[in-house]
């Protein structure tokens, strides 16, 4: 059977139905809801349902290729401990379906030998559903084994703990850095546990649509590709306009070091700060906010439900996040942390040294000392930044001496700034609430109503905004250093306040060293 629609694919589990629920009933619901194929994962099967001839849906049997031949199934879905592939091929009449569940890149590069025809990749998040034997991959694992499927016309699904409610950022994270997206998803639960499996299906059903028309490629709403120093200068003047008119909010959960510096600075170049912890009122402070801003800094365990929740409603609130993991290589727990918090939610820009930026791409090229990078940084910091930002598919800022900001397709290299900047604490983190002012200021003309109905996770020129983040820091300090009262870093920080504040954009315009590759 050719040409089957793997968009939206259920797997059977009689014991999660609801009381009173009835099997057929319950499927023939979701099929009409918009189930696309089936796969019927019972232990004492022994019947081709019926119900999917009837809706023309391909069914596939879980392990039993006999139950496949008695029945005349569609084909079969193989565990990487049930029967090989060839062996099924043989049994099976020609032209049958065979897919195999993977959970590492070698399985995959495995079934592409093997020319399956489909790869369930699982488990992407937690599940109750099914005793995992193999580790949980995380939404970001996946898109280095859809890398392995370039090419090669093998479909794949991803499985595990898929919810209408994180679906959009399953969907939008498990994409290769060449741009290889997931063509289905496969749940139990979220449908076969549902009173209503119409209604679930549906409801997946459309998301998915959704994110095909309108996030399928790397950044929306639009890719950078014709991007000049004119057009982002302009973009970058514009923003600076903008963000005293609006006085956007920016929700920020940022570190005990730093905490009073960045709301001033958040007020100095226009917006206002909220700097709020509290799991119990993320909700209505991503609500409420322009964008949110997540800093490692001084982590603390009881931080952290407060981060995971305020980046979860963030993303279902379409606001901007952005990350700062600050220190992330000094220690496991930091590490663990990013992994966590970056698995969970979609960053909208993620901003760091080559140091942490180095540790959170998991490369030994440049080491860290604690918060701080040592060494000269990469040897081909473009290469590397656009690659992390299709990786992490958002807007990455790498900062030192030279500033390089990519959205995985262009790379804006900025040559501002002072070196007294690393001799105050936290300069890096006030470029952080910077770039989270204008982010939400970006963001701000898109109604919020509006984004919900289509399937982009973030709204607005995220590059841009990270671009004015980075200048309007930068130019400010030149200009703090040239101040009569300067005379040190004692003297910089109050001074770098007062020209944020008065920074006029035309300066910014004339001042920035940029280049665009
Ligand atoms: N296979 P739910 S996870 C059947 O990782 C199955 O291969 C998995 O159920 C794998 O959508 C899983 O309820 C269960 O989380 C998925
Ligand atoms: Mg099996």
């Amino acid at each position: 059977m050719n040409g089957v629609d793997y968009s939206l694919y259920l797997v059977t589990g009689r014991t999660l139905l609801p009381p009173g629920k009835d099997y057929l009933e319950s499927l023939e619901e979701s099929i009409r809801g918009g189930v696309t194929v089936v796969q019927v994962r019972e232990k004492d099967v022994d019947t081709r349902e019926a119900v999917c001839d009837k809706y023309n849906v391909a069914v596939l049997i879980n392990d039993r290729v006999d139950v496949a031949l008695a029945t005349g199934a569609d084909g079969v879905h193989l565990g990487q401990t049930d029967m090989t592939v060839d062996m099924a091929r043989k049994l099976l009449p020609p032209g049958s379906i065979i897919g195999v569940s993977c959970n590492n890149v070698a399985q995959v590069e495995q079934a592409v030998l093997e020319k399956v025809d489909y790869i369930g990749v699982g488990a992407v998040w937690g599940t109750q559903t099914k005793k995992l034997t193999s580790p949980i991959i995380g939404v970001r694992g996946v898109g280095a084994m859809l890398k392995v499927l370039d090419g090669t016309g093998i479909t794949a699904v991803a499985i595990g703990g898929i919810k209408s409610t994180n679906l959009l950022r399953t969907l939008h994270g498990c994409v290769s850095i060449t741009g290889h997206a997931l063509d289905g998803v496969a749940v139990v639960s979220d449908i076969v546990a549902s009173p209503e499996p119409g209604q679930a299906a549906s409801k997946l059903r459309s998301i998915f649509k959704q994110f095909n028309e309108s996030s399928r490629s790397f950044l929306a709403p639009s890719p950078s590709s014709n991007l000049t120093v004119e057009s982002i200068l302009d973009g970058v003047v514009k923003l600076m306009t903008e963000i005293r008119k609006v006085n956007p909010l920016v929700h920020q959960i940022t570190n005990a070091v730093v905490t009073t510096q960045s709301a001033n600075v958040t007020l100095a170049v226009g917006a206002s700060p909220i700097m709020a912890t509290a799991p119990s009122e993320m909700e209505d402070m991503t609500r409420i906010c322009g964008a949110l801003l997540v800093n490692i800094g001084t982590l603390r365990e009881e931080n952290l439900n407060g981060m995971l929740l305020a980046g979860t409603f963030a993303n279902s609130f379409r606001k901007p996040v952005v990350f700062d993991p600050v220190g992330v290589g000094a220690s496991a727990f930091r590490k663990g942390t990013v992994k966590t918090l970056l698995d969970n939610w979609q960053a909208s820009v993620i901003k760091g040294n080559a140091g942490e930026l180095a540790a959170l791409a998991g490369t030994t090229e440049v080491e860290s000392k604690g918060v701080d990078s040592v060494g000269s940084g990469f040897k081909d910091p473009e290469t590397f930044v656009r690659n992390l930002a299709r990786r992490e598919r958002c807007v990455v800022v790498l900062t030192g001496p030279t500033d390089y900001i990519s959205d995985g397709a262009s790379v804006v290299v900025l040559q501002n700034g002072v070196d007294v900047l690393g001799k105050i604490t936290g300069a890096g983190c006030i470029l952080g609430s910077i770039i989270g002012s204008f982010c939400a200021t970006a963001a701000h003309t898109f109604v919020v109503d509006e984004a919900l109905k289509d399937g982009t996770l973030f709204r607005g020129d995220m590059l841009t905004a990270a671009v004015a983040g980075v200048l309007v820091l930068t130019i400010a300090a030149e200009l703090s250093v040239t101040r009569a009262c300067y005379n040190g870093p004692g003297s910089f920080l109050p001074g770098l306040i007062d020209e944020l504040w008065s920074l006029e954009p035309a300066l910014v315009q004339s001042y920035a060293k940029i280049t665009v590759k």
